[in-house]
């Protein structure tokens, strides 16, 4: 039984509702919202990673920090050769690791001896780096790790001064900077400078983060800052490179810090989180992340880079596929190869729109200037809106003739936040029945962009029903394909 209690504070609601909507106007944001610079770095969609440094010559993962700097002889480095294999992949960025956890840099800094300056090859291949990605109008992005195996004053407060210095040259003298990586593997324990000795750190105190940020923000303030919590973007909680189907770009952001132990949860982030935090699904194009000949017939193929492509972008994420650059200082050919026709894959299943013609009507529409023919534009910052109080609503999508698609692309105006909780598509059927297309994901959050794929289906006649959302759904794009790759 309802308390009188119950009954008034539901009418009250009803009539606050109708009072405070105004659809004459723009949907009010819907908390947590992206910051432009998060925005524009969604749409980027895939950029590299390269691992590089003297663990490439001496065939590790994680160096200890006692590998000579005349180790470091890369024989044909070329740092236009990786940009020029990125930009053919279609990516828009390269991440480098400018100091891995063995502490050697690949700049010329004045804060320690151990960098390229002191090795056979002396020349700052950040500078190279940065200059090739000028050159080819690409992005140039910024993994330092905290963590560092070469330093003895690592521990101590003197390291965190160190490596804040560290950031500030890379902040200020290499350009531009999209992206800035502190690595949620932050020490602690382990080998130090060869000697196997441990130096126990507080990980979510000892670096205070957020003054490593600040130095970030005052010096590149578009660069979208990653870490296991951001705060610009987060890890997925993986490194096989996808984010769960369920996937909210939001994070209870003062919970997690980098090192955070309940990093399962950042595949689909925190549905009732307070910050804007969307993921970044980070995987290596061979087993591990430097160069090993041993990995040389282990290249992923362009059918789980595809199939990863759908589980990052197609899940309302980045994909950050690294490339270990080999010893001789290239992106190896086997790599480059099999990235290209990765984007050729994707081009190919993708490049089609079917529904480019199509006429899309909605079940409720906010005005006309958010009307549902929005959705077949192609326009990023047009956008159908239903009004205030529909959190339910179908869109119909009529062709003239009938098309067979197995894919579709589904977007919200992420600028106004993320809101679609549940949906379904369907089609119609020969004998005027609307049936669910069968997929074996979820159909729950969309995002910045949801790819679902789904055993292919013909008809003229296709629905998006959004079943529940936060607030109402504003859907800027809807494209149908067929790829004859299930
Ligand atoms: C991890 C590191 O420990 C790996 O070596 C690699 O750099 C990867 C991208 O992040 O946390």
């Amino acid at each position: 039984m309802r308390t009188r209690y119950q009954i008034l504070m539901a009418i009250a609601l009803v009539f606050s509702l109708s009072v405070n909507a105004d659809n004459s106007k723009t949907p009010e944001p819907c908390l947590p919202v992206p910051s432009p610079q998060q925005v524009e770095w969604q749409r980027l969609e895939t950029y590299a990673f390269i691992h590089f440094g003297p663990n490439t010559f001496t065939d590790k993962e994680w160096g200890f920090g006692d590998t000579p700097p005349e180790a470091f002889n890369p024989t044909r480095l070329d740092c236009e050769q990786w940009v020029q294999t990125v930009v053919k992949a279609g990516m828009k960025g390269i991440i480098l690791t400018c100091k891995h956890h063995d502490g050697f840099c690949l700049w010329h800094t004045k804060y320690t001896d151990y960098s390229v300056a002191n090795s056979p090859f002396r020349r700052d291949v950040v500078r190279e780096l940065s200059d090739a990605c000028r050159k080819y109008g690409i992005k140039f992005g910024v993994y330092l790790s905290p963590w560092d195996r070469h330093q003895a004053s690592y521990g101590t407060a003197e390291y965190v001064t160190y490596y804040y210095n560290q950031l500030e040259e890379l902040m200020t003298q290499y350009g531009d900077v999209f992206e800035v990586w502190f690595d949620g593997a932050n020490g602690g324990d382990g080998w130090y400078g060869g000697a196997c000795e441990k130096r126990e750190i507080d990980r979510s105190t000892y670096y205070n983060y957020p003054k490593a940020w600040g130095i970030v923000n005052r010096l590149q303030p578009s660069a979208v800052i990653f870490s296991d919590g951001g705060p610009g973007c987060r890890w997925v909680g993986n490194e096989k490179g996808f984010a769960n189907p369920t996937n909210w770009s939001f994070l209870r952001i003062k919970e997690v810090y980098p090192g955070y132990p309940q990093y399962e949860e950042l595949q689909s982030g925190h549905a009732d989180g307070d910050a804007w935090c969307a993921s970044e699904c980070n995987t290596s194009i061979r087993p591990g992340w430097f160069y090993h000949e041993s990995e040389d017939d282990k290249v992923k193929t362009v059918d789980e880079l595809t199939d990863l492509y759908y589980r990052s972008v197609g899940h309302n994420g980045t994909f950050l596929l690294n490339f270990p650059v080999d010893r001789e200082g290239l992106i190896h050919p086997t790599d480059s190869a099999t990235v290209v026709l990765w984007r050729e894959r994707i081009d190919h299943e993708l490049g089609n729109n079917l529904l480019v013609n199509a006429k899309f009507t909605a079940s409720d529409t906010r005005n006309k200037s958010y009307s549902a023919s929005m959705l077949g534009d192609g326009k990023w910052d047009t956008y159908w809106a239903a009004s205030d109080e529909v959190t339910a609503a179908d869109i119909v999508i009529e062709t003239k003739k009938d098309v067979t698609l197995n894919r579709i692309i589904l977007q919200e105006y992420i600028p106004l936040g993320q809101r679609v909780k549940a949906f379904v598509i369907e089609y119609k059927t020969c004998c005027g029945k609307w049936v669910p297309v069968i997929t074996d994901e979820e159909t729950t959050t969309i995002g910045y962009k949801r790819i679902v794929r789904f055993a292919e289906k013909t008809s003229k006649e296709w629905r998006i029903r959004i079943t529940d959302a936060r607030a109402c759904p504003c859907i800027n794009n809807i494209e149908g394909f067929y790829s004859d790759n299930r």
